[in-house]
């Protein structure tokens, strides 16, 4: 899964605009790549970030979803947390959506249900205004697990089919970087939950902190180390910035992976 961030900071023109052109062209490339989805977001949800308004999010992701899905041959995925850029999502054509507050906002667990598309749950303690303020946890490992298998019930409970959905433990979402690496080792007992595991750790602080801060242009070699741990603990996709590189590392792991 290829990341297509659409705030104006990633496609900025200086001003508040962002080009449509750059997005597409960077769909384009990612697909060349060896990307099997783009996810598309317009709402940063980086740690101490503020959230955006529903019309602010619709206008960012709505024309890139119609555009680079009427374009491109793989599904695009929408990173987003509220029911309604949801549903408008879908209609222009996203095949997934993807929430960091698992269908924690009012309505978002109705609006998948109606949709009928695949959603991926993910773990987060608290919300990124304030996620990475101390949190705390008895049993990282333990506390996930039951948090996703009690949004995995709020989905049947509602209709949602268990096939329709994806986990993700939520790297960097209200852990430190003990939690994030207990939680990497350990992550076959989220995958033992039974569905597929969605993992996204690319350029992330962790990496950055083990490698003595080293800034996020350099943390590419880090993030690949955490793909092929994920992969090899059963992780399903890995959601990340750099493609090609991502893609051979998927490749060469996935060749011994399936060895005798
Ligand atoms: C995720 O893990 N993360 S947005 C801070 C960074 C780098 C990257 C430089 N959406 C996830 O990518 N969706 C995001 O430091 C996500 N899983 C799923 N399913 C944060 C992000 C990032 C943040």
């Amino acid at each position: 899964m290829g990341i297509l961030n659409v705030t104006p900071d990633s496609f900025s023109d200086g001003g508040a605009h962002f080009s449509l052109d750059l997005a597409l062209s960077r769909a384009r490339r990612m697909v060349e790549e060896g990307a099997d989805i783009i996810d598309v977001g317009g709402e940063s949800t980086r740690p101490g970030s503020r959230g955006v308004s529903l019309q602010q999010e619709l206008d960012r992701v709505i024309p890139v979803i119609s555009a680079i899905s009427a374009e491109i041959p793989i599904p695009v995925s929408v990173d987003t947390s509220k029911p309604q850029v949801m549903r408008e999502s879908v209609a222009a054509g996203a095949g997934l959506i993807n929430d960091v507050t698992a269908l924690r906002q009012p309505g978002a667990l109705q609006a998948v249900r109606d949709l009928g598309v695949p959603v991926c749950l993910m773990h987060m303690l608290g919300e990124p205004r304030s996620m990475q303020r101390q949190p705390v946890y008895r049993d990282v490992v333990t506390e996930v697990r039951r948090f996703l298998e009690e949004r995995v019930n709020a989905c049947k409970s509602v209709g949602i089919a268990r096939e329709k959905l994806l986990l993700d433990p939520g790297f960097g979402f209200g852990k430190n970087l003990q939690h994030n690496l207990t939680l990497l080792k350990n992550l076959r007992t989220i995958a033992d939950i039974g569905l597929p595991l969605l993992v996204g750790t690319s350029r992330k602080s962790m990496i950055g902190k083990i490698l003595d801060d080293r800034p996020v242009d350099g943390r590419l070699s880090g993030s690949l180390a955490t793909v092929v741990m994920a992969l090899e603990r059963g992780a399903a996709i890995v959601r990340v910035h750099d493609v090609a590189a991502t893609t051979d590392a998927v490749r060469v792991a996935s060749a011994v992976l399936a060895a005798d």
